[in-house]
C-alpha cells in the first residue's frame, strides 16, 4: 500500500517543524508548499538529508505549485503571518484572510478528499473561512488550538503537582484567544478532578487561578520571549497528534476548533470543543454540559469569535 501523502501549506517555522516530525514518525510522504520559492525546497532537502541518520522512510519535496499537493490525504495549513510582541492574534485577520482564500482554492482544486487542519491565526475565524473557500465538508476541515492550549495547561499543572504530564488530562474550550476557557472541572490528575485536588491541599485556588491565566496567555508568553515570531514546536506537535488520529483511525478525544451545527447551541460556527477524530475526520462533537459559570465564559468566547467572523464577512463579501 502506498504511503499516505501529507501536504504542508506554509513552510515557515511551524511548517518546517511539521515536516520534520511527520518524517521522523513515518506518517507518510511530505510535500512542503510555500509562495517563497526556495524555502520549501530547501527545508525538504535538509530534512531528507536527516533521513539516513534518523532512519526514516518518507519522501520529502518542496514546491510553489499547488498541483504537487494533488491527492494529499492530510493538508496542514500554516500559511500567513504570525504575530510579533504587542500584537494580538486578531491583528492578523486582514492579511491572513486573503491567504486563506488562495489556500482554500488550492486545496479545493487539488486535494478535495483531504483532512485539512488549519493552524493560521486568528484560528477560529480562519478555519471557518478556509472551509468556506475550499468548499470541503465541515467534518474534514478543523482548526488546531485546543490540543495546544490543553498541552500548555497540562504542562503547567504537571509542574505544579510534580507528577508526570502523562497523568494530567485537561481541556480548553472556546475560541483560541484571550477568552479561551480552560476547564478546571473536567481536568484531572490520575482521574482526580482539579477542584478535588484543591480540597485535598495539593494546591490552592489562587495557584490554580494563576495557572488558568498563564494558559490563556501561553501564546503571548512565548511571543514575548522569542520577539521575532510565535511558538512552533508545540503547535506542530499538536497538529501531528490530530493528523495521526485521522490517518490511523484512532478515535482520539481531542479538543479542536470544530464546526458546530446545533452542538453547544451553536449554528454553523467553528469554535473550540471536545471532538472525536478518526478516519471520517471529526466524527463527533462531544456536547458536554457546562456549569453556569463555564457557560458564561464560553458565551463570551463565542461572541469574540463571532465578531471576527463578521469582520471576515465585511472584508470579503463572497463569504456567506
Ligand atoms: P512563519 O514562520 O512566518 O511561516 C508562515 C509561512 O507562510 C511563511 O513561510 C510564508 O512565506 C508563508 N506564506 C505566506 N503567505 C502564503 C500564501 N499565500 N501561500 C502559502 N504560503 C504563504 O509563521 P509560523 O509558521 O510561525 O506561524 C504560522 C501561522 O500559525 C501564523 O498565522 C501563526 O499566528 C499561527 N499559529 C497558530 C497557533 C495556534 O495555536 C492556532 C500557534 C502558533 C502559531
Amino acid at each position: 500500500m502506498a504511503r499516505p501523502k501529507i501536504a504542508l501549506i506554509g513552510a515557515g517555522q511551524i511548517g518546517g517543524t511539521l515536516a520534520h516530525l511527520a518524517a521522523m514518525k513515518e506518517l507518510g510522504d511530505v510535500v512542503l508548499f510555500d509562495i517563497a520559492d526556495g524555502i520549501p525546497q530547501g527545508k525538504a532537502l535538509d530534512i531528507a538529508e536527516s533521513g539516513p541518520s534518523e532512519g526514516f522512510d518518507a519522501a520529502m519535496s518542496g514546491t510553489t505549485d499547488y498541483a504537487d499537493i494533488a491527492g494529499a490525504d492530510v493538508v496542514i495549513v500554516t500559511a500567513g503571518v504570525p504575530r510579533k510582541p504587542g500584537m494580538s492574534r486578531d491583528d492578523l485577520l486582514g492579511i491572513n484572510l486573503k491567504v486563506m482564500k488562495s489556500v482554500g482554492e488550492g486545496i479545493r482544486d487539488n486535494a478535495p478528499d483531504a483532512f485539512v487542519i488549519c493552524i493560521t491565526n486568528p484560528l477560529d475565524a480562519m478555519v471557518w473561512a478556509l472551509q468556506q473557500f475550499s468548499g470541503l465538508p465541515a467534518n474534514k476541515v478543523v482548526g488546531m488550538a485546543g490540543v495546544l492550549d490543553s498541552a500548555r495547561f497540562r504542562h503547567f499543572l504537571a509542574e505544579e503537582f510534580d507528577v508526570s504530564m502523562r497523568d494530567v488530562t485537561a481541556f480548553v474550550l472556546g475560541g483560541h484567544g484571550d477568552t479561551m476557557v480552560p476547564s478546571v472541572r473536567y481536568s484531572t490528575v490520575g482521574g482526580i478532578p482539579l477542584p478535588d485536588l484543591v480540597d485535598m491541599g495539593w494546591t490552592t485556588q489562587e495557584k490554580l487561578d494563576a495557572i488558568v491565566q498563564r494558559t490563556r496567555d501561553g501564546g503571548a508568553e512565548i511571543v514575548g520571549l522569542l520577539k521575532t515570531g510565535s511558538a512552533y514546536y508545540a503547535p506542530a506537535t499538536s497538529a501531528i497528534e490530530m493528523a495521526t488520529a485521522y490517518l490511523k483511525d484512532q478515535k482520539r478525544v481531542l479538543p479542536c476548533a470544530a464546526y458546530c451545527d446545533g452542538e453547544f447551541g451553536l449554528k454553523g460556527m467553528y469554535v473550540g470543543v471536545p471532538t472525536v477524530i478518526g478516519a471520517n475526520g471529526i466524527e463527533k462533537v462531544v456536547n458536554i454540559t457546562l456549569s453556569k459559570e463555564e457557560q458564561e465564559m464560553f458565551d463570551k468566547s463565542v461572541a469574540a469569535v463571532q465578531g471576527l467572523v463578521d469582520a471576515c464577512k465585511g472584508i470579503d463579501p463572497s463569504l456567506a
